[in-house]
């Protein structure tokens, strides 16, 4: 059971680092014109690999949850998914 976990875990942030990886190749070539950063989750004025592992921690949550970080809910449906990983992704590298 815990073999399985740590397993489903390390596959987890696999997918996600593919995932940003895409996205972030993508939001190269896409404008972004955003008059705030949405995807600075630890409010530190950058949006980097930081708030990466912040959104990490609470992907998949929702309300209830015990990881449950509303900072990382950026279209407000209440459960951290991956449209809320585009929102990071989309603003990385972007300071206040
Ligand atoms: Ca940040
Ligand atoms: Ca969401």
């Amino acid at each position: 059971m815990e073999v399985k976990s740590q397993m489903f875990e390390k596959r987890k942030y696999f997918i996600i680092g593919l995932i940003l990886a895409c996205v972030f190749l993508l939001s190269k070539v896409s404008a972004v014109d955003a008059s705030e950063i949405r995807g600075d989750l630890n409010d530190d004025g950058i949006v980097n690999i930081l708030d990466f592992v912040v959104f990490a921690n609470a992907f998949g949550s929702y309300p209830t949850h015990s990881r449950w970080n509303p900072n990382a809910d950026l279209d407000n449906n209440e459960i951290i998914n991956i449209v809320d990983l585009v929102e990071i992704a989309k603003n990385f590298g972007k300071t206040s």
